[in-house]
């Protein structure tokens, strides 16, 4: 089959430098639907900049030819159909959520690039056997109500997430389906239910997406093959004290809810590093305090605690760690643990084989330098690996700079992707 493969030109990849540039337009239009001034971007899920982004990818979605449908929660598809449109799809990727204060690039080029990938195949006469469709995902990142990849954990099929969204509220209190009626989904604790996908609903799925790490800039490599994505976790957690006046409360009354979580915080530090390996890792990225004023002592803390690896045992042994240890700054502190709630505490997920080898195909058929690596950050392809054979495609990006305003991907870099992309999708789709 690979000779059909290269029966159109692989010239016609030659994106050319006019496309070039558009395609760097289009990131940065995509980037002003923000929330927050240049070069940052927050585009949160279900908010008003959110819609305006769904809208701008649905209207790319049809100039690029491809019949545009939307699932229950805002999972957007965008279809080619293939001579055999029975088959299962093959199909490709990734987000446009972005966490506050953060990037243009990250999910932004799995699915701009997927587009453009389209773009590319139709342009050199491509016909796809198996169908090609396009995934933009509705909420890979957890800002809103703390669920990471949202939209393809429910395409993976998840009873426990359908319970947990009935009762989600984000901070502002509002429910997660008051947020989705906002954005135009009226859907039902059933509607949820019913979105979980068979396996063998794909054909497989790929996903280009920025390295969010320094590596392939490091050594100079264009392309990252990923073999495995890392197990990620994330843990909420409340300590309540007696609070009161900062100048009167003695110190050996005092039951501060804020140092219990500033302890923790630290803890979390120590036993991820008492793991032993470089690839455990652990982050508070969220510490706050009730009521929050300078002379007032924290009667509540709330802090939520990110851990992940690409060993699942040595991650889960981090997490009983920090929950012993939790209980144990209570008791010390007589501060109560008023919640130690794991959120999610995933599995890593391998690429499938095959796929492995159409990346390795189509790198060395464009002649460009790549590795296999791992994928220390989660995606949506963490979880469409439960029902699809998977793989993802990494580009460079400045510094391995990522959730924050400095990431950077060349053009150059982005376009490689995109023709390793179409160049994968071409062959897939014709096995
Ligand atoms: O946090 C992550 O790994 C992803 O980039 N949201
Ligand atoms: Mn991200
Ligand atoms: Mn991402
Ligand atoms: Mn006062």
């Amino acid at each position: 089959s690979h000779h059909s493969i290269l029966s159109f030109s692989l010239n016609s990849f030659s994106v050319e430098s006019e496309k070039l540039q558009s395609q760097a337009r289009v990131i940065d239009e995509l980037s002003t639907l923000s929330d927050s001034p240049a070069p940052a971007v927050t585009r949160i899920l279900y908010s008003e900049k959110d819609n305006l982004a769904r809208r701008f990818i649905k209207g790319i979605m049809e100039q690029v030819g491809l019949s545009v449908r939307e699932d229950a929660v805002g999972n957007i598809y965008g279809r080619w159909d293939g001579s055999e449109k029975g088959l299962p799809a093959v199909a490709t990727g990734s987000h446009i959520d972005a966490i506050p204060f953060s990037g243009k690039y990250d999910g932004v080029v799995g699915v701009l690039g997927a587009l453009e990938a389209i773009n590319v195949l139709r342009r050199s006469g491509f016909q796809p056997k198996r169908p090609l469709e396009v995934i933009m995902f509705t909420s890979e990142e957890p800002t809103r109500f703390g669920i990471s990849c949202l939209g393809s954990r429910l395409l993976a099929g998840s009873e426990a997430l359908v319970n947990t969204l009935k009762l989600a509220a984000d901070a502002q209190n509002i429910s997660f389906f008051d947020a989705a009626k906002s954005a135009g989904y009226n859907l039902s604790p059933d509607d949820l239910s019913k979105m979980v996908l068979a396996e063998g609903s794909y054909a497989a799925f790929v996903e280009l997406h920025i390295e969010q790490g320094p590596l392939l800039e490091e050594e100079g490599l264009s392309i990252g093959i990923v073999t495995a994505i890392a197990a990620p976790a994330s843990i909420k957690v409340e300590f309540e004290g007696n609070g009161g006046h900062a100048g009167a409360v003695l110190m050996p009354n005092r039951n501060d809810a804020g140092l219990a979580a500033a302890e923790l915080a630290l803890a979390v530090e120590r036993h991820v590093l008492e793991s032993g390996s470089i690839d455990t890792v652990g982050t508070v990225g969220i510490l706050e305090l009730h009521p929050g004023a300078i002379n007032s002592i924290p009667s509540k803390s709330h802090i939520e605690i990110d851990i992940r690896d690409i060993d699942e045992n040595r991650r889960n042994g981090v997490i009983e760690k920090v929950h012993k240890t939790a209980i144990n700054i209570s008791q010390n502190r007589q501060v109560k643990l008023s919640e130690f709630k794991i959120i999610n505490q995933d599995p890593p997920a391998l690429s499938d084989k095959s796929v492995i080898d159409s990346m390795k195909f189509s790198t060395e058929q464009l002649n460009l330098s790549h590795k296999f690596m791992i994928s220390r950050a989660y995606h949506d392809s963490l979880f469409m690996a439960r029902i699809s054979p998977m793989g993802m495609i990494f580009i460079p990006c400045y510094k391995g700079y990522s959730h924050k305003p400095e990431e950077y991907a060349s053009i150059e870099d982005i376009s490689n992707g995109v023709k390793v992309l179409a160049l994968t999708l071409a062959k897939l789709s014709l096995e």
